[in-house]
């Protein structure tokens, strides 16, 4: 029998983390929105009350949550303000990698610095001719000696201003395509450059950078996984974190949902309030659908890496649908809002700002869409285990 009943654990764990939305994030959403500020001290409270690092196995650290609970997190986090939200959540994407291809000590050492301090990670994967198509990247890695010494620059890099170590993928065989990709840990201090902290449409709360190698060393032990396997190695990671990406799209959606639902209640017009009226009706209605059917594929996904099986059609069907939904629900919920929708003194202009990137970031919906397609059309093994570590 399916059951969707979450265990007391997880109960406890979601309510831990809306109850932290709704008293740390939420008071200051808006406010950080505004002037793209750097959420440092709530960084700080979530680390201290366990919101952080959540998959992290407790050998090194952590508390080596499932990741349907590490999902429950990132909806309540989406909810309270997902620029925030992506900041509390990045290090889970830098941190898979280490754990699927990392070594005793790599592991010991890097998860280590997440979990005995609040410090970041960050996931560098994108440059600017490397976005969807993966391969083209240009950032090489060069064995001399002992040492890799890396060369390139990557963009869109999340939390990448404050990172204390970055996952970096870098060429270690020019003319290998996507089998010439090798992955690396890479700590700040070894020379990476912060080039640039962008302005974006939404998620102001987030930081997303540019960051360069300019012959950076590190020991050859910090690569990750077999050398030349770092695309599966990306592959493998993002089938892990997309679900919860969703999970944050749902959140917003969620959120957009009830702005819309209150201020229909509220909102009078043609005599009555404007939540009587069936064309508004009609679009609460598909709002809680989506959230709803968003919500049931982020837990498929996430129960089916809990379970150790692969979960690449289920995630990618979990992320396309949650960020597609989160756009049209935080556009719908403008539109319950009128005029008013379009107001920066309204809540619900920032959701639809925030959403947008839910379609972009951890691969576009087109990527999802491509991903569904083939494993639809030409369907991989579907029961290849997960890697036991992550
Ligand atoms: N798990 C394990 N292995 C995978 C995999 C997965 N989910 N997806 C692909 N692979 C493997 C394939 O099996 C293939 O292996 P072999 O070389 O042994 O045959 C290899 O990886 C290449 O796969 P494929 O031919 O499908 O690669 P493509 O270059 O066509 O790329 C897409 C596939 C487009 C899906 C991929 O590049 C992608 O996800 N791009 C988006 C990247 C992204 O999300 N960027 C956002 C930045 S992260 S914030």
């Amino acid at each position: 029998m399916v059951d969707f009943t979450l265990t007391d654990e997880q109960k406890d764990t979601r309510e831990l983390a809306h109850d932290f939305a709704t008293k740390e994030i939420r008071p200051v959403a808006w406010e950080l929105d505004k002037e793209s500020t750097w959420p440092q001290e709530i960084v700080n409270k979530a680390w201290e009350v366990g919101l952080m690092n959540t998959h992290v196995p407790e050998e090194y650290g952590g508390a080596g949550l499932d990741y349907l609970s590490g999902c429950l997190i990132e909806e309540e986090f989406g909810w309270g303000c997902s620029g925030v939200g992506t900041s509390l959540s990045a290090n889970g994407l830098a941190m898979t990698p280490v754990l699927l291809g990392g070594s005793e000590e790599i592991k010991k050492h890097y998860l280590g610095m997440l979990t005995e301090e609040p410090k970041l990670a960050s996931f560098a994967l994108t440059e600017p001719e490397a976005g969807s198509d993966v391969s083209g990247m240009r950032t090489t890695a060069t064995k001399i000696g002992d040492k890799w010494v890396l060369n390139g620059s990557k963009c869109f890099i999340t939390n990448g201003s404050h990172a204390d170590w970055y996952t970096v993928y870098a060429k270690t065989d020019k003319d290998a395509g996507h089998k010439g990709i090798s992955a690396f840990v890479v700590p700040r201090e070894a020379g990476v450059t912060v080039d640039k902290k962008e302005d974006k449409l939404g998620q102001r709360a987030s930081n997303t950078a540019t960051i360069s190698f300019n012959d950076v060393e590190i020991p050859a032990d910090h690569l990750l996984g077999e050398e030349n396997h770092g695309f599966k190695l990306a592959m493998q990671t993002l089938d892990r974190t997309r679900p919860g990406v969703a999970a944050a799209a749902v959140g917003i959606a969620r959120a957009a949902m009830e702005f819309a639902v209150d201020y229909s209640k509220e909102r009078v017009q043609f005599g009555v309030p404007i939540a009587m009226h069936q064309a508004i009706q009609f679009m609460i209605a598909d709002m809680a659908t989506k959230v709803e059917a968003g919500r049931l594929l982020v837990w498929q996904a996430a129960s089916l890496l809990d379970q150790g099986k692969r979960n690449t059609l289920a995630s990618s069907h979990a992320k396309r649908f949650a960020a597609d939904s989160a756009m049209e629900v935080t556009t719908d919920a403008v539109q319950v809002y009128g005029g008013y929708g379009f107001i920066k003194d309204y809540p619900v202009e920032k959701l639809m700002r925030d959403a947008k990137i839910m379609q972009l970031y951890e691969g576009t919906s087109q990527i999802q869409r491509l991903v569904i397609a083939r494993e639809t059309l030409m369907p991989r093994k579907a029961q290849e285990p997960a890697a036991a570590t992550a």
